[in-house]
């Protein structure tokens, strides 16, 4: 937009006395944070308005993404970016008297989502609006979101997540667009002079109240928006059922149980545990969005017939796989339609995106929970189950195990996925890796049903979060050597190789990389009280902990290295620091005994003077979207150290690339795209494939001992986790003792613990070379736009969705 710096510091005065009544003197920081905030959204509302208009009026095919999960982070430096007055609004604020950091740290950070997931649908509503692509997103306003996470003696404790404890500044709220979500209850088929109509009886209805956040491209002009629901109890059970008969108590209670539905998000990021109250979260988001899109739709007066041209639904994972019967109901019971045109109507309208293929994260809900929570939706989907039992036997003549595998209701459970695929045009993967796995093994039979619905769409990452906002320095080096074309088209960072024997580049490079390692330091002396060298390489792995992210195999290589200079303090290695975020699922005990292990070896090799300083660790609490900004410019090294075939994607590797790290890496996910792009010499592969590790577990060959057994180095370690080493209660780790010797290391870290060991030396000697390694910083830099969400999001458009770009004034 446009704005000179004296028509804001007059527009920002104004808000402020107008809103607090203060002038800049008198206002707290508080204050002036929050007036700000209100003078963008101001600066925002206008274009919000004009687009929702213009998308009607225009009828464009708008596409609406059902998400558990958006993680935000912050918003007003986006905005602020977004519409270009960054520069302007800092210089105003600075005559003022006030600085722009310092108003932008007061912002909560809105984490409503666990990793990756989560994270990948707030990038792809930033590129959808940036790219001025008609894409909303749906979802639940948690009143509380992820945990805060503490760290108290090593271990981690779990705090209440209030970010609405303050208003949030971004999001509207709209009683007058609530809708009714009916749950339990009993349903009967009666026949009417309309047809069979389901009456209902004994059914709880809750309200699903809108609170929109607006989502504004960086083109802008655009501001989709994300629709995010609360549960509450409707009006007249207030007056009903409360206050006026005096029963009291029982009001409390109902009131207590409906808000539950959007009290909380649940920590777990792959584990399912079948929890009623977690079903009703499912339902009671897609009921309400799924009803708020039919709304719109009758507005454009167009036949329910081709709902699916003016309208796509996209199902992130299975949480919201729901839908298939509930836009199934929406269309037999309340439009009317006969079940082949609904059906119709409804495959055409829906696309899935799988996002694991772990056992233990695929949703089975128990058929009884699921039958007196939604028992019209139940009804529903056992008729599409008939149906498709029906449609398979035919083809393949009564193979039972065919139909077994694919069938939806199975075994008293409700298979999400299974229902997902039946019910979507498009089914997707997240790497290229992931979806060969998922057509090759997990989905087979689907895959050899349906070929034509599946496809893979690689991951991809908001370059202006992750760049501009977050290393604007970077940034700005990267726009002015590889061209303004970049702004548009992230694939032509290529240009930047253009630099790589360039030296006063690289030295640029180098310089930019420093300040950011700097800026770490401080924040961890300010939050720790721990000194780390900027010199040293700044090693990373940040992500949710879980067996099969392998913090464990970092772990293990610390140790090593720790006993290996203790043994010879003199050894040559370039100064090291480890550094660590990770959340884990608060009922995950070996992910949380991973945690201590790491508090503990850090608390004996910081504090150890035979170590000189040449190694530290350092665990960052709470890790979340704000502190990878701080510490993804600052990584040297990126950990993408999954058992290969275990991650589906990761993004985090995208982001540290993007930023001038080198990658660590098993061939997995994405990683391998990664290496595909940047050519062996600018990445550091390790470990088993893939198709190894596939092997290792179809043949259930592999035996940790024999590996044990031929290394005294990893019998050293393992014996260090008993023998007082890193804690005095030498039953400290038997949570990871178990995993290895009980379980027998199902995650194959010993298997791939020299592979690592000699890919961290490996390390060391490239580092060691300056400009060779700043090279290679820079080749992963330019070959990172390809990875950019831009792209991603371009292809879901041309391939899923069917949607155009929307220019206005067009
Ligand atoms: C992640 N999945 C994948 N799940 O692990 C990661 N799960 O490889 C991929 O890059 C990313 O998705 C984006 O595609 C998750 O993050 C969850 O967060 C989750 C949450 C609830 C239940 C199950």
């Amino acid at each position: 937009m446009n704005l000179t710096k004296n028509q804001f510091k007059e527009d920002y005065v104004k808000r402020l006395t107008l809103t607090f009544a203060q002038t800049t003197t008198e206002a707290s920081l508080e204050h002036k944070y929050l007036a700000l905030g209100k003078l963008i959204r101001d600066y925002i509302s206008e274009s919000w308005a004009e687009t929702n208009n213009y998308y009607t009026k225009k009828k464009c095919k708008q596409i609406y993404y059902f998400s558990m999960e958006f993680l935000l982070g912050r918003l007003l430096n986006s905005y602020l970016l977004n519409l270009n007055i960054r520069d302007v609004v800092k210089d105003g604020l600075r005559d003022l008297g006030i600085d722009l950091d310092t108003l932008l740290e007061l912002e909560p950070d809105p984490a409503l989502g666990n990793g990756g997931l989560g994270r990948l649908a707030a990038c792809f509503m930033d590129s959808l609006a940036s790219l001025g692509f008609p894409g909303h997103g749906c979802g639940i306003r948690f009143k509380h979101g992820l945990f805060n996470q503490k760290i108290i003696n090593g271990y981690q404790k779990e705090l209440l997540n209030n970010w609405l404890k303050e208003d949030f500044l971004w999001e509207i709220k709209k009683p007058e667009k609530t809708v009714t979500v009916r749950f339990g209850g009993v349903v009967n088929l009666v026949n009417t002079p309309n047809g069979i109509e389901p009456v209902y009886s004994g059914c709880e209805e809750i309200d699903a109240v809108p609170y929109d956040i607006p989502i504004l491209g960086s083109n802008m002009e655009t501001v989709n928006t994300l629709r995010l629901f609360s549960a509450e109890l409707p009006e007249e059970e207030i007056d009903l059922n409360g206050l006026q008969k005096g029963d009291y108590q029982k009001f409390i209670d109902k009131k207590f149980a409906v808000e539950a539905i959007s009290q909380i998000l649940y920590p777990d990021d792959s584990s399912f545990q079948g929890k009623l109250l977690r079903l009703k979260q499912e339902y009671f988001f897609v009921s309400a969005g799924l009803q708020t899109i039919l709304k719109r739709y009758k507005k454009l007066k167009e036949s329910i017939h081709k709902f699916s041209d003016f309208v796509g639904i996209h199902i992130n994972d299975t949480h919201p796989a729901i839908a298939v019967g509930e836009l199934m109901r929406l269309l037999l019971d309340e439009e009317g339609l006969d079940w082949d045109s609904a059906w119709d109507i409804t495959v055409k309208t829906l696309a899935y995106t799988n996002h694991t293929i772990l056992a233990e994260a695929m949703e089975k809900w128990p058929y009884d929970m699921f039958k007196k929570t939604v028992p019209r939706i139940l009804m529903i989907i056992e008729e599409i189950d008939r149906r498709f039992c029906e449609e398979v036997s035919k083809k393949y003549e009564e193979d039972y195990s065919k139909i077994d595998s694919m069938r939806i209701i199975y075994n008293g459970e409700v298979r999400m996925a299974n229902l997902a695929i039946i019910g979507s045009h498009s089914i997707n993967g997240v790497a290229k890796i992931h979806t060969e796995i998922l057509k090759n093994r997990e989905l087979h039979d689907f895959y050899l049903l349906y070929p034509e619905r599946f496809n893979n769409k690689t991951n991809g990452i908001t370059h202006r979060r992750w760049l501009k906002n977050a290393n604007p320095e970077l940034y700005k080096l990267v726009i002015e050597k590889s061209g303004p074309e970049c702004l548009n088209d992230t694939n032509k960072f290529i240009n930047f190789l253009k630099y790589i024997n360039d030296d006063n580049v690289l030295q640029t490079l180098d310089k930019i990389k420093f300040k950011n390692k700097e800026k770490v330091v401080a924040f961890v002396k300010n939050k720790y009280n721990i000194d780390i060298n900027p010199f040293s390489i700044f090693d990373v792995q940040v992500k949710r902990l879980h067996g099969y992210k392998r913090q464990l195999l970092n772990v293990f290589n610390i140790i090593y290295l720790y006993n290996q200079l203790k043994q010879n303090p003199e050894l040559d290695i370039v100064p090291r620091t480890f550094f660590f975020g990770a959340k884990a699922a608060p009922s995950y005990y070996l992910a949380k005994n991973i945690i201590k292990l790491i508090n503990s070896v850090a608390n004996v090799i910081n504090n150890d003077p035979d170590i000189r300083n040449k190694i530290k660790v350092v665990f960052l609490e709470n890790y979340g979207v704000s502190i990878a900004e701080l510490i993804i410019p600052a990584g040297d090294v990126s950990e993408q150290i999954s058992t290969a075939s275990k991650e589906a994607s990761g993004t985090g590797n995208m982001k540290f690339m993007m930023n001038g790290a080198v990658t660590l890496a098993t061939l997995d996910g994405a990683n391998v795209e990664i290496y595909d792009e940047v050519g062996d010499n600018n990445i550091v592969i390790f470990g088993l494939t893939s198709q190894e590790v596939m092997d290792l577990e179809k043949n259930r060959t592999y035996n940790f001992r024999d590996i044990l057994n031929s290394n005294p180095d990893l019998q050293k370690i393992l014996t260090q986790l008993s023998d007082g080493t890193f804690s005095e209660n030498k039953e400290e780790f038997k949570d990871i003792l178990n995993h290895i010797y009980g379980e027998g290391d199902p995650y194959f870290v010993l298997k791939d613990f020299s592979a690592y060991v000699e890919a961290q030396n490996k390390i060391n000697t490239l580092y060691e070379n300056r400009r060779g390694w700043l090279q290679m910083c820079l080749v992963n830099i330019a070959h990172s736009g390809k990875f950019s969400s831009d792209n991603s999001i371009r292809k879901y458009a041309e391939d899923i969705w069917h949607i155009k770009e929307v220019k206005r004034g067009e």
